[in-house]
């Protein structure tokens, strides 16, 4: 146990930040001379009349929960966290990550004051500082360093923990626009079905998965990535929907599913186009729907390869035509000629090849059919190892005896560059056999909860013009290898280790930057090249009784005061406030929480939310049902798609330069099967996510870290090969980097792989940071595609040996 954690012993206002020096249980190592948990979890002496009280929050945004919380404090002190039941039982959900803030809130990684940079950076020494001090020092360096080079030289990331709702706008500043985080599946999957805003949010809940016959899992482990979920998973099962999890690894989610079907690493895309081959080869497909609802009949200019539109579109258009305005053809039946896919007379035709104007038009089911005598179900094996046979009755299952849902996910095979080839396969397998807008019938993907049940469209607090963030010209994962303006970086979060791999090129492109802040609860990697590190509250602490209101899984919940802010932290509504005043713009701002809570309800859109009140919702139990949320949210149930022609626009003609018009299959960027590399790397290292942490967070959760501690897993016949027993310390490397940590057998593990949870940092593992070897590639076609490319995280090859 460490003996520091107790705090209090700090004789030095200059202060060393790192959690493995407390890990270590050095003594003497102080974060500003504040108490640590043990101290305010001594039992209290016997007050005759404690006070005693229950106030309410919300957790983690993560998790798609925000798992609504009644916490018991007393005498001041948080002293338990359970489960709010104002909304029933299925909202009343929490993990232990929840129960365990009882004391992580005083937990050792906290950032107790401002700190300034005293060493080098990224020597982690720093000194304490007051808040005026701090506040000045930001707000002069920054509004020096824009009057030198444009209010854009400043970057503003923020993790999606962070409540901060001003920073960027007072600044002018920029956000950084794309971030290659999450959107691998779904650039392939959303230009589709217009839906999920390249993030592929599930088009239904997972509490609809009662209605489902099967539920196929693909790249997800929903069982530990959305714990508040997890029993709508259950559910399923005994309701008869059959679960299948399609995972290289043993997943938790594999192994209580009815069947698991191991994978080869960043193939999904080739079993999805093995499956489309046997649906269409055997004619499983849903003729009426494809005929009606998907883009499969209409024509292409057998030339161009361009879709046969009523006329050119203006290139300058801000905005695609719309199919009613400049419509697509079909061939029709009766007529035997081009007939608009509106025209309700027209009887399309499915397949062939016509004279269209002088020109030779082929139907885009024709020319699916075509391009998939290459992707055989032998290929399909072959490349994913997964038998043939398997891929034939999994194809048959889901489109024969639907209704079934296709559940992708944003942990496994989005974090590899082929993932939008997947996602594109994805959205035909839905267009194939009508499995989307039916009761059971849905895709996407379904982690959390907020993003695929109903989530309020809370309205913002209006800020007059000149406070407007500023457009970002270059990518954020370009900005260490492009050109770019920005020389400020202000983090709320750890931008800085979160959201760019390849962890050397990002230092070397921070190391450049004139200054840094990063804002965050606890001290993090970013935190250590950070110029300028100021603490901010937990979701426990506030200033104010009424904090903030986040839209959870299908309720409103309320941020309300649960204890003062600990040590110097402030809310970041606070240090807003205060940049305000310094930028002379407070004026502009909300006075209180309360006031800017008040806007967002007033302000909404939705005359539900709109016409609530703080009051109604705190006399609900700080926590507000959404309207209507009896029934599981099923989009697109009248066959309207919100893309170009309305139906399910699963040819891409603006991707036939690439040759992606329609799926076709490439490796993933770096952990394919025969890349010669392997010869130096052989194993694919997977980046995942574990129900102990929520990514970088929890690592200093005492209560948790028991159960669970940062390692890599090997299948034990990779162990074996390289002399290694469990426990031991394993250097993990690439051409890119390295880091050593403990290593572990697992026989869930897949051979030549191994798997590791993410967000694991330095001050957590014996040496290095697990970011350092990933891999940031970014693939020419992800320019091309709807939110820009991925980051390939988990496309990576490492050797592991012996330390
Ligand atoms: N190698 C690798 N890297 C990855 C991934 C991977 O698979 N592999 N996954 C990626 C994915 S999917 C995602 S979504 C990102 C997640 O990256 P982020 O969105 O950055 O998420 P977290 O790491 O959870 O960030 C939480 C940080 O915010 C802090 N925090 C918590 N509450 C608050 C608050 O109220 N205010 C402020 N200012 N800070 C707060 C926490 O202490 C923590 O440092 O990581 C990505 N990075
Ligand atoms: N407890 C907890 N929950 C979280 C988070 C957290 O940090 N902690 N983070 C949240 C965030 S930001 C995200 S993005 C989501 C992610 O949620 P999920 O999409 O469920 O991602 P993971 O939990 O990482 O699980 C990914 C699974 O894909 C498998 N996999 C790896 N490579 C491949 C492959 O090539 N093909 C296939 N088919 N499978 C593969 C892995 O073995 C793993 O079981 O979780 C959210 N929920
Ligand atoms: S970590 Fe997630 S699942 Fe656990 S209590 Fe918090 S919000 Fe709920
Ligand atoms: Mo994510």
């Amino acid at each position: 146990m460490p003996k520091n954690d107790t705090g209090g012993s700090s004789i030095t206002r200059r202060v060393f930040m790192k959690g493995a020096a407390f890990a270590a249980g050095t003594a003497a190592v102080g974060l500003g001379g504040a108490a640590g948990y043990d101290t305010w979890l001594k039992p209290a002496q016997a007050h005759a009349q404690s006070d005693e009280h229950l106030a309410y929050t919300y957790h983690q945004l993560h998790c798609g929960g925000a798992c609504p919380m009644a916490c018991k404090v007393r005498d001041g002190r948080l002293v338990q966290v359970q489960p709010n039941e104002a909304g029933g039982d299925r909202y009343a959900t929490i993990c232990l990550k929840g129960l365990s803030e009882v004391q992580h809130i005083y937990g050792k990684g906290r950032i107790q004051t401002p700190l300034k940079r005293v060493g080098e950076r990224g020597s982690s020494d720093f000194v304490a500082i007051s808040w005026d001090e701090a506040l000045d020092l930001m707000v002069d360096t920054i509004t020096d360093l824009q009057k030198q080079h444009g209010k854009d030289c400043v970057l503003v990331k923020q993790s999606t923990e962070s409540l901060a709702q001003f920073m960027a706008p007072l600044f002018g500043a920029q956000t950084g626009g794309n971030g290659g985080i999450d959107n691998g599946t779904g650039n392939g999957l959303d230009p589709a079905i217009g839906h999920g805003g390249g993030y592929a949010y599930a088009t239904g809940e997972a509490r609809d998965w009662t209605n489902a016959n099967m539920v196929l899992m693909v790249g997800s482990n929903f069982l530990e990535s959305t714990l508040p979920q997890v029993r709508l998973f259950f559910e399923a099962k005994e309701a008869g929907a059959k679960m299948v999890t399609v995972d290289p690894h043993f997943s938790t989610t594999a192994g209580k599913s009815d069947q698991w079907i191991p994978i080869v690493p960043g193939t999904d895309a080739a079993l999805f186009l093995g499956m489309v081959t046997a649906i269409i080869d055997n004619k499983w497909y849903d003729e009426d729907f494809v005929l009606q609802h998907t883009a499969l009949p209409y024509l292409v200019d057998a030339k161009t390869k361009k879709l046969v539109r009523d006329h050119a579109e203006d290139p300058n258009a801000e905005e695609p035509e719309t199919g009613e305005k400049n419509p697509f053809f079909v061939w029709d039946q009766s007529s035997s000629q081009k007939r608009a896919y509106t025209d309700a007379a027209a009887k399309p035709t499915l397949k062939g090849t016509f004279t269209v104007d002088g020109a030779s038009c082929t139907t885009a089911f024709s020319l699916l059919e075509t391009a998939q005598k290459h992707y055989t179900l032998e290929w399909a094996s072959e490349k994913t190892g997964i038998p043939a046979d398997t891929i034939k009755t999994l194809a048959q299952e889901y489109a024969c005896n639907g209704p079934a849902s296709l559940a992708v996910g944003w942990g496994g095979s989005d974090k590899m560059a082929n993932a939008d080839i997947g996602g594109h396969a994805a959205a035909l397998l839905a267009a194939l056999t009508g499995n989307i807008g039916k009761p059971g019938a849905h895709v996407g993907v379904f982690v959390g909860g907020a993003w695929n049940g109903y989530s309020a469209s809370l309205g913002a607090w209006e800020l007059p013009e000149q406070l407007a963030a500023a457009t970002s010209k270059v990518a954020s994962y370009d900005l260490k290898y492009q050109d770019n303006n920005v020389r400020a970086f202000i983090c709320l979060g750890d931008a800085i280790n979160q959201k760019y791999g390849n962890q050397n090129k990002t230092i070397e492109w921070v190391k450049k930057l004139d200054f840094i802040v990063t804002i965050d609860a606890y001290f993090t990697e970013g935190a250590k090249w950070s110029d300028l590190v100021l603490p901010t509250t937990s979701r426990f602490e506030n200033d104010e009784e009424i904090g903030g209101i986040a839209s959870g899984y299908n309720h409103l919940v309320l941020q309300a005061k649960v204890i003062d802010p600990l040590f110097e932290a402030k809310t970041e509504f606070w240090i807003e406030r205060e940049i305000a005043k310094r930028l002379g713009v407070d004026q502009h701002l909300p006075k209180t929480a309360r006031e800017l809570v008040e806007a967002k309800l007033a302000n909404s859109e939705d005359p539900y939310l709109a016409a609530l009140t703080v009051d109604d919702i705190v006399k609900n139990g700080y926590l507000y049902p959404l309207e209507g949320i009896e029934k599981p949210r099923t989009a697109y149930e009248d066959g309207a798609f919100l893309t170009t022609s309305g139906r399910m626009d699963v040819y891409y003609d603006n991707l036939v330069e690439f040759g992606q018009e329609l799926p076709a299959y490439e490796d993933c960027n770096e952990a394919y099967a025969d890349n010669p590399l392997r010869a130096q790397y052989p194993l694919q290292l997977a980046n995942v996510r574990t129900r102990f942490r929520i990514h970088n967070q929890f690592w200093d959760a005492r209560w948790t870290q028991q159960f669970y501690e940062p390692y890599v897993e090997l299948n034990p016949t990779d162990m074996q090969a390289r002399g290694l027993a469990a426990g031991d310390t394993v250097e993990v490397l690439n051409d890119r980097g390295s880091f050593k940590c403990k290593v572990k057998g697992n026989e869930a593990v897949r051979p030549d792989s191994a798997r590791m949870y993410e967000a694991a940092t330095s001050d957590y593992l014996v040496e290095g940071n697990l970011q350092n070897v990933t891999n940031d590639t970014m693939i020419e076609r992800g320019y091309a595609l709807m939110t820009g490319p991925v980051i390939p995280f988990s496309d990576t090859l490492v050797e592991i040996k012996k330390a």
